[in-house]
């Protein structure tokens, strides 16, 4: 019987994963760099989460690492250039989890806006009939700028259109698809213009900290600032210091700088919705994202072309 590749689960992956059966691969959760010790050389695939990545030492403990099939579409913890240094082939689970993700961002804005969760404690708490009703805000007319305009913004975009909602992005670069949105090419100026800010940007340098005391100023008092990208793209103390003083209205959060560590400040804060990572996390969806990682492996070891590549 031929020798199963071993593969290193950076992050626990969905049963459908793990479950394959007649599997070609052997599989080792991930614990410490130093626990690897002889499997370190035996490991020739990494499967991991968009919000994990790999971490360089962990890469650099790998001397015959061939592949890395992301359950995710963010990149931005992968050092991209010392994969193309070692010829290491680069999967993610991208078109799977579009929707998904978009559908968490327009939950976080009705919520941010509308105050759902908020009416919910207020419901539980038994104050109806006994206390007056919180008022939330209405979304219509409203002006939404959608920061990065790939395939999650533009579905962020269709889903939004269907509200009447005014809509504007700001990307690297004007999309020609999509002639119906106006191109800002400035962020603090669609921050000035917008009422509501969904975040749809990759990670990395170039997004880090893009949302900072500026732009949350720009934004403004009635402003409500929706995070579905990385935490890394916003300021955090900023942003915290903005819900606490009134310089935007609210904020909608599916990710955070250091997860799963959530700034205890955030719990006291009635303007702000929280959720743990988890605009992907549903049955389906994590299903298919599984599927795929498990396929780009499969794919890689047969000789084949990975099905969704990066590198
Ligand atoms: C996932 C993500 O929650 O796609 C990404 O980059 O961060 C999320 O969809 C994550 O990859 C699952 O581990």
């Amino acid at each position: 019987m031929a020798r199963k590749t071993d593969i290193l689960l950076i992050d626990p992956m969905p049963d459908s994963f793990n479950e394959q059966l007649g599997s070609p691969f052997r599989l080792h959760r991930f614990t410490t760099v130093e626990a690897l010790g002889d499997l370190a050389e035996r490991i020739e695939g990494v499967a991991t989460g968009g919000g994990s990545g790999l971490p360089r030492p962990i890469m650099d403990a790998l001397p015959n690492l061939k592949v890395i099939s992301v359950n995710g579409v963010g990149i931005d913890r992968i050092d991209l250039d010392e994969c193309r240094r070692r010829s290491i082939r680069l999967a993610t689970a991208q078109g799977v989890l579009t929707d998904d993700v978009a559908d968490m961002a327009i939950g976080l804005m009705i919520d941010a806006t509308r105050g759902l969760s908020a009416g919910d404690r207020f419901v539980r708490a038994g104050k109806w009939g006994h206390e007056s009703e919180p008022l939330s805000h209405t979304l219509k007319n409203r002006k939404l700028g959608i920061v990065g305009f790939g395939a999650i913004g533009k579905a962020v975009a269709r889903r939004a259109a269907a509200f009447d909602m005014t809509i504007a992005y700001f990307s690297s670069r004007e999309q020609t698809d999509t002639p119906q949105y106006p191109f800002y090419p400035t962020l603090d100026v669609l921050a000035d213009w917008a009422d509501i800010l969904i975040l749809c940007v990759s990670g990395g340098a170039r997004s880090h900290n893009m949302i900072d005391r500026s732009i949350l100023s720009a934004l403004g008092p009635d402003g409500i600032l929706v995070n579905v990208a990385r935490g890394s793209v916003v300021d955090e103390p900023a942003l915290l210091q903005a819900l606490q003083d009134g310089t935007i209205r609210g904020a909608g959060l599916d990710v955070f700088a250091d997860e799963p560590h959530v700034p205890e400040a955030f719990f006291t804060l009635e303007n702000v919705v929280l959720q743990g990572h988890r605009a992907s996390a549903t049955c389906e969806t994590r299903m298919a994202m599984g599927r795929l990682v498990f396929d780009n492996l499969a794919a890689f070891f047969d000789g084949r072309p990975l099905l969704t590549p990066v590198l």
